[in-house]
């Protein structure tokens, strides 16, 4: 189901803001979270909860700190080749996934709208508050392009992709790519892939394997925001699920290098015992001090492996470029 719930449309102006799926399949998916999650074995919960309005907010904060540098590694890289993204793919539309405030994507907008005013932008996220934002902020600021934004959940099957075949660009930038599980990233894949038709092209952004001791920092910064971050999670879980006897300061942030899955974890472990209810849906959760919840992997890649990995979903490599210092990389795919 699709349903317009925010849009202006002047001759100046043109933005809409349409939600794919309903309201209640958003909360009933965090009851079957909550109830799964919390009782595997390590328990864990998908990031995508990570993300209200006040997720968002901080996501936007870490983004800006000194320890944290892929976004501005992937800003480095967009900048100096944008223009050579806008040729290659000769984009009419770009439909970017987990598009959150789009802030770096205004770069390619320049680029892209140099060759095609007239630009479909599709900012696609679950965030509303901060897609709603950005949606505005981009109609305003390009003032040929249309935006058509999509509250969805890129983990469900991708609505029809509007614009010429051929003549789409998918981006998924940030690194966002690392936060799956190995069969949810090949899942991931093989959706986007049947999505898109043969020479439209995907824009993928991936951080890479670096030393252990700047990806801690990155993931525990000394400011304490991702710490913030991660357990904006309970205070989720306790708003939307009247979650009763258990409050975010019941937890520690823990930041973990993995080093056999090359990845960086991020933990909620209890201070004391938990005795919580979520009274929303009847739901108890007794935890013991010391336990541990498992709310984020970021996996970091070997860019050769990735690209390997992207021509077995069919795509063909047009390019894979990394910044100077060879932390991150942005890979330029076509569909074959
Ligand atoms: N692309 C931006 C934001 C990355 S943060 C950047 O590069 O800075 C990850 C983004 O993905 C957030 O905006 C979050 O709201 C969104 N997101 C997380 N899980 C999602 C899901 N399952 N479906 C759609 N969007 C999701
Ligand atoms: C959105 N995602 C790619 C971020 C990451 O680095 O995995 C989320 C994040 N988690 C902690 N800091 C940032």
């Amino acid at each position: 189901m699709t349903a317009v719930i925010a849009g202006g449309a002047t001759t100046e102006l043109r933005w809409r803001v349409n939600h794919v799926g309903s309201m209640l399949s958003t909360r009933a998916r965090l009851e079957a979270d909550v109830r799964t999650g919390l009782v595997a074995s390590p328990p864990t919960l998908p990031p995508r909860w990570f993300y209200d309005e006040r997720g968002s907010r901080l996501f936007d904060e870490i983004t800006r700190l000194p320890e944290y540098y892929p976004t501005r590694r992937e800003t480095e890289i967009l900048a100096a080749r944008a223009n050579e993204i806008a040729i290659r793919s000769e984009a009419s539309t770009l439909v970017e996934l987990g598009s959150g405030t789009s802030a770096k994507t205004r770069l390619l907008l320049d680029a892209l709208t140099a060759y095609a005013p007239d630009l479909l932008f599709v900012p696609l996220d679950v965030s509303v508050e901060v897609l709603t934002e950005a949606a505005v902020e981009i109609a305003g600021r390009y003032r040929d392009i249309a935006v058509d934004a999509l509250v969805a959940d890129f983990g469900d099957p991708l609505p029809p992709l509007p614009g010429d075949e051929g003549r789409r660009l998918v981006a998924f930038f940030g690194g966002t790519i690392g936060n799956f599980q190995t069969h949810e990233r090949h899942a991931f894949l093989d959706r986007v892939r049947q999505a898109m038709a043969p020479g439209d092209h995907l824009l993928l952004g991936a951080d890479l394997i670096k030393d252990p001791n700047r990806l801690l920092a990155a993931y525990d910064d000394s400011r304490g925001v991702t710490a913030e971050f991660n357990l904006n999670l309970i205070e989720v879980l306790t708003r939307e699920l009247d979650g009763r006897g258990v409050r975010p300061n019941d937890f520690a942030h823990v930041a973990r290098w993995n080093a056999d899955k090359h990845r960086m974890e991020m933990w909620l472990r209890a201070r004391c015992d938990i005795d919580a209810i979520f009274a929303a849906i009847d739901l108890p959760w007794v935890l013991p001090a010391g336990a541990e919840i498992l709310t984020e992997i970021s996996v970091k890649f070997d860019l050769g492996a990735l690209h390997k990995e992207l021509r077995a979903h069919g795509f063909a490599v047009t390019a894979g470029w990394m910044d100077r210092r060879g932390d991150y990389s942005l890979s330029l795919l076509r569909a074959i």
